[in-house]
C-alpha cells in the first residue's frame, strides 16, 4: 500500500526575511532564492527548486509540512486511504500545486492541527548546481532521506501515531527520560525511509507547532563551521553538541530568527529494522539556553 517516501519540504511563517537569510545561508549554508514575489523567499539545499519556503507573514512558526509520494498512482491511493478513515483531505487546484512547484497536491491537518500536505512530482532544477550561501566542505544529506526531521506539537500522541502510521510511517517510543519532577518523558519517533526519523512528538506541551527542524551535513567540518558561526554570533544554544542514542548523530540545537530551534547534525545512522529504546544520549547535549522546549535531560 502506498506510503509517503520522504519529508520533502516545509513552509515557514516568518517575520524577518533578512534575519532568516543571514541565519539560514550565513550560518547554515543554504542558498537563498528570491523570485520577486514580495511575500516569500525560498531556501535551496540541493537541486530541488526549494526545500523551504519562507512566508513573510509574521507568524514565526511552521506554516505547513510536505510529505512526498512516488507518483500519481500512489497519490490517489493515499488520498483514498485517508478519506476512508474520515480524514478531511482537500485536493488542491493546479494553481495551488504550481505555487508549491509540484505536479499534484493535497492538503489536510494532522491530529495536532499541523497543516500537512501530500505531494508528488517536485520541480527539480538539476540544470542549476546547488550554490551554498557560505562555503561548504560537503553538502546537505537529502536525496531519498528528505529534508531532515522535525518535532511537532501533538496533544494526543496516540492519535498522532495512528495518523502517521496511516501515512506509512513506522516507529515507537525510543526514549524513557526521567524528568526532574519525577515523571518520565517518552518521545515517539517515526520513519519512512533510511533517515532514522522524519518526525517525532511526545515531549510535552509546546507553544509553537514545531520544536525543531534537524538538517544533516555530509561533512563533519560543515557542522563545525555552523557551530563556530553560531557561537561567534552569540545565538542561543539550547542543547550543546552531543550524540543522540537513537540516530547516533552528532548535533547541537540553536535558536532560529523565529524563536524555535534548528538542530544541525552530522553522521546519523540509518533506520534499522527493529525498534530499540534508550534512557539517555551517548554524550553531550547539555542544556544551555532555556525556554525552547528542550529543557530535557538527554545527556
Ligand atoms: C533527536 O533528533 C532529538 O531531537 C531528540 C530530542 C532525541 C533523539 C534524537
Ligand atoms: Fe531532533
Amino acid at each position: 500500500m502506498a506510503g509517503v517516501t520522504e519529508l520533502g519540504y516545509l513552509g515557514l511563517s516568518v517575520s524577518d526575511l533578512d534575519a532568516w537569510q543571514s541565519f539560514a545561508c550565513g550560518v547554515g549554508g543554504m542558498e537563498y532564492v528570491d523570485e520577486g514575489e514580495g511575500d516569500r523567499a525560498y531556501l535551496r539545499m540541493d537541486k530541488w527548486h526549494h526545500r523551504i519556503t519562507l512566508h513573510a507573514d509574521g507568524g514565526d512558526d511552521l506554516a505547513y509540512l510536505g510529505w512526498r509520494v512516488a507518483g500519481p498512482v500512489e497519490f490517489d491511493e493515499i488520498v483514498e486511504k485517508l478519506t476512508v478513515q474520515n480524514i478531511e483531505v482537500e485536493i488542491a487546484s493546479d494553481e495551488a500545486a504550481r505555487e508549491r512547484r509540484v505536479l499534484g497536491l493535497a492538503k489536510l491537518k494532522d491530529p495536532g492541527g499541523n497543516p500537512t500536505e501530500i505531494f508528488f512530482g517536485p520541480q527539480v532544477d538539476n540544470y542549476r548546481p546547488f550554490h551554498p550561501g557560505r562555503p561548504m566542505f560537503g553538502r546537505f544529506v537529502t536525496g531519498a532521506e528528505g529534508i531532515g526531521h522535525c518535532i511537532l506539537r501533538q496533544d494526543d500522541v496516540a492519535a498522532a501515531v495512528r495518523f502517521y502510521q496511516l501515512l506509512g510511517l513506522r516507529g515507537s517510543v525510543e526514549y524513557h527520560l526521567a524528568l526532574p519532577n519525577g515523571e518520565v518523558a517518552a518521545p515517539y519517533f517515526m520513519h519512512c525511509n533510511d533517515r532514522q526519523h522524519s518526525v517525532a512528538f511526545g515531549l510535552g506541551p509546546m507553544d509553537k507547532r514545531i520544536n525543531h527542524l534537524m538538517l544533516e551535513y555530509s561533512e563533519l567540518d560543515d557542522l563545525g563551521l555552523a557551530h563556530d558561526s553560531v557561537r561567534e554570533r552569540e545565538i542561543d544554544v539550547a542543547l550543546q553538541l552531543g550524540k543522540h542514542a537513537n540516530d547516533e548523530a552528532l548535533t547541537f540545537y540553536c535558536a532560529n530568527p523565529s524563536g524555535w530551534l534548528w538542530e544541525f547534525g552530522w553522521g546519523a545512522k540509518k533506520a534499522g529494522p527493529q525498534q530499540e529504546h534508550y534512557l539517555r544520549d551517548l554524550f553531550g547535549h547539555g542544556n544551555e539556553a532555556e525556554g525552547y522546549g528542550m529543557d530535557i535531560p538527554l545527556g
